[in-house]
């Protein structure tokens, strides 16, 4: 397995399966060559300038980084030549990009969280990019935000780079989960670990607990039990983590077991949840669902919500199947 590149990955997985059609691969690439001048651009920090805010807001409200911008920028510039997409769509912009008319489009739209984590880059903890793909619907030529609203199973291909220690890619054409580190002398992505499985059951949990009294009360019942440890109902002790970088949370969660949680709660009650569905729930769940894990908003499977906003926000239970089913069974039918 050692020495597999994402490029030779690709090219044996279109033959094999003939399930990636050509113009996906390219995505992939592309995108993958975008992750890496992104971890690039972070590794240079304060050398280069870019930490601190961008002194800019994005469509969410909250202060850009000025690596949201470069960041968002570099996947922009990236993807929209290659004539493999008919437009793309950022957490960081109010409305989809559509391809500039002087370059063909493709079948696929791209949805992308830049930089999940930002809050954390000034204080050198890892953080993430998040990519979902989608198909155009047919005979689409100028996709408005109307086309990228499909459920999660709808997604061709999902992944994410973690951009920490090491820089991975973490992708997902439907086909198991797989993880591809990037060798810097090389600058290729190379095939570390195939078909990653989540443990059904664990003794981890990663929520920020300082929420723990504006949740509702399933949740709070269930992390209750998690804390009760050996002596309570679960009958074993648990142990918590909480990076704040979805991204290194799921990517934890991958490689060893836990549950993630990021509820929904009495802060902001009109809103679902923090997380968005499009660009980070959805390509998380059919990355995890792919390893064998489960994501529910507490009462219905991720991948099966009709989205009706571009930048709608839902609850995230996802990771180990057993601890996700319980604390979903918490919340009733
Ligand atoms: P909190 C990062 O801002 C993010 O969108 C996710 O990556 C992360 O899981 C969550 O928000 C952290 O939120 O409220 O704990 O800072």
């Amino acid at each position: 397995m050692k020495g597999i590149t994402l490029t030779r990955y690709l090219i044996e997985e279109q033959r094999a399966a003939a399930h990636i059609e050509g113009d996906l691969r390219l995505l992939v690439e592309v995108v993958a060559r975008a992750c890496k001048a992104i971890s690039i651009a972070i590794g240079k920090g304060d050398l280069a300038g870019v930490l601190g805010n961008a002194g800019t807001g994005n469509v969410q409200g909250e202060a850009q980084k000025k690596l949201d911008v470069i960041s968002n920028e570099i996947l922009l510039e990236a993807n929209e030549w290659g004539g493999h997409l008919a437009a793309m769509a950022s957490e960081e912009m109010e409305k989809p990009y559509a391809i500039p008319h002087r370059y063909p489009k493709g079948e696929y739209l791209l949805l992308f969280d830049p930089l999940d984590g930002s809050s954390n880059i000034d204080v050198n903890v890892s953080v993430g990019t998040i990519f979902s793909v989608l198909r155009c619907p047919e005979g689409v030529a100028e996709p408005g935000e109307h086309h990228f609203l499909q459920p999660g199973t709808r997604q061709v291909c999902a992944g994410y780079a973690v951009y920490g220690p090491t820089t991975l890619l973490v992708l997902t054409l439907g086909n198991g989960t797989h993880c591809f580190t990037l060798d810097r002398e090389m600058g290729s992505f190379i095939l570390t670990e195939e078909n990653l499985r989540i443990p059904e059951d664990t003794r981890e949990f990663a929520i920020n607990m300082s929420n723990q009294r504006h949740w509702e009360a399933p949740v709070r019942r269930y992390v209750d039990e998690l804390l009760a440890g050996k002596p309570g109902p679960r009958g074993k002790d648990f142990n918590m983590r909480w990076v704040a970088s979805m991204v290194a949370d799921v990517h934890r969660i991958l490689s060893r077991g836990g549950i993630f949680m990021y509820p929904r709660d009495a802060r902001e009650p009109d809103k679902p949840g923090k997380l968005r569905l499009m660009y980070e729930a959805n390509p998380m769940a059919m990355i995890v669902e792919q390893a064998g894990g489960a994501a529910t908003d507490g009462n219905r499977r991720i991948l099966d919500v009709q989205p009706d906003g571009l930048h709608q926000r839902v609850a995230v239970f996802l990771g180990s199947r057993n601890e996700v089913q319980r604390v979903s069974a918490y919340h009733g039918p």
